[in-house]
């Protein structure tokens, strides 16, 4: 009978000679459920991260038609919660995980549908690539969604969502759900079925008090965990990238590297990022930039929000388009490119590392 202990092939040469003993001995760790660390410790202690997760793109012009038949054939309501499309990435044996650490969703709802409140430990946020007519209601604050935006949602927080329009709209959720279902720590509870529509106002509570450049509410000096923003307006990002590639062209340092302006979304209560598990940012590649290629500990998400680019992670390589949504796994080295411009949306789990100090990262020459 063969040892049920897994040896790796590429360190059999470190492990003892096969008696009957020494298979009697594994057969009791067995029975013991005990697992010796010599035949193990190639999977767990490699000399650096080897991503189970792979990458992968998936096309918007392939989800937005299914989220649409889910649109006529599944409806919202209690129990099911939200008529979400998540993207499971082909090395995580088929759960929903775009990455070990990231749920990412198309989200869809009809005109004048509602999906129900509730709310979750889980961090949330939505990202518009096209549409309108959505109010996300986070704790009786109705948000207006439309293209470009972006709405944090932090655990926790009621939240339900209600189309006010006469046409369907669609976005991506991204959420920890994968992190905080390997580390067992998920609370939810069901809020109203029905979602608080007595208002739509074009800007949210939130705004009013939270959307002004530098300038913070006395009432609100201690720092929080999570943003209390709860829209980051498409006006304002555009602005700022636009700036950013304006002043580069004036021979101020304003750009990561030549052509490439970034964000990142960040608390205005601490100048760090907008949810504890997750990391948001938006990058614009001017015509004819290529990014350094660059690898980091922790996954990320990209979504294309206008343009087309070149893109490759690790041994792929795609052409990428409005809405195709891509995962870069940890470690796997990354870079952008684009002969005619590049709008990408990005979130990643880098607050988790950066916080427990296992945060590293390189570009391409400077070594591992
Ligand atoms: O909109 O509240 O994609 O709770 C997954 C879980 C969206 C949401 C998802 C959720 C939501
Ligand atoms: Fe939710």
């Amino acid at each position: 009978m063969d040892s049920p202990v897994r040896i790796a092939a590429t360190d059999a040469h470190d492990q003892p000679v096969r008696t009957p003993d020494l298979d009697e001995l594994y057969r009791g760790f067995e029975t013991e459920l005990l697992v010796p660390l010599w035949t193990e410790i190639g999977d767990l202690m490699p000399a650096r991260p080897v991503a189970k997760a792979l990458p992968h793109l998936w096309r918007w012009r392939t989800l937005l038609p299914m989220a649409e038949q889910a649109g006529e054939l599944v409806p919202v309501g209690r129990g099911g919660e939200r008529r979400a499309i998540a993207l499971a990435n082909p090395g995580l044996g088929g759960r929903p995980f775009v990455t070990p650490t990231l749920w990412a969703a198309i989200q869809y709802l009809n005109p004048r549908e509602d999906a129900p409140v509730h709310r979750h430990t889980q961090n949330a946020f939505r990202f518009v690539v096209e549409g309108e007519g959505v109010w996300t209601v986070v704790d009786g604050d109705p948000v207006a969604m439309r293209r470009g935006d972006f709405l944090p949602q932090a655990g926790w927080h009621w939240h339900g969502h209600h189309n006010r329009s006469d046409g369907p709209m669609a976005w991506i959720d991204g959420l920890d759900i994968p992190f905080q279902h390997y580390a067992d720590a998920t609370f939810f509870e069901f809020g109203p079925d029905e979602v608080d529509t007595r208002q739509d106002p074009a800007l949210s509570r939130s705004e009013r008090l939270w959307a002004h450049p530098g300038l913070r509410p006395l009432t609100h000096v201690r720092p929080t965990p999570a943003t209390p923003l709860l829209a980051y307006r498409w006006e304002h990002t555009d602005r700022a990238l636009a700036e950013q590639l304006a002043l580069e062209a004036e021979g101020y340092p304003a750009t990561v590297e030549p052509g490439h302006a970034a964000v990142r979304y960040t608390n205005p209560t601490t100048g760090g990022d907008v949810l504890p598990t997750i990391r948001a940012e938006f990058h614009r590649l001017a015509a004819g930039t290529s990014t350094r290629q660059r690898r980091e500990v922790g996954s990320c998400v990209f979504q294309v929000f206008d343009g087309t680019g070149e893109v490759t992670v690790g041994a792929e390589r795609w052409t990428a388009e409005r809405g195709d949504l891509f995962a870069v796994p940890s470690w796997q080295p990354f870079t952008l490119a684009t002969e005619t411009g590049l709008d990408l949306f990005r979130f990643g789990d880098a607050p988790i590392f950066e916080r427990l100090h296992l945060d590293r990262s390189s570009d391409e020459g400077a070594g591992t």
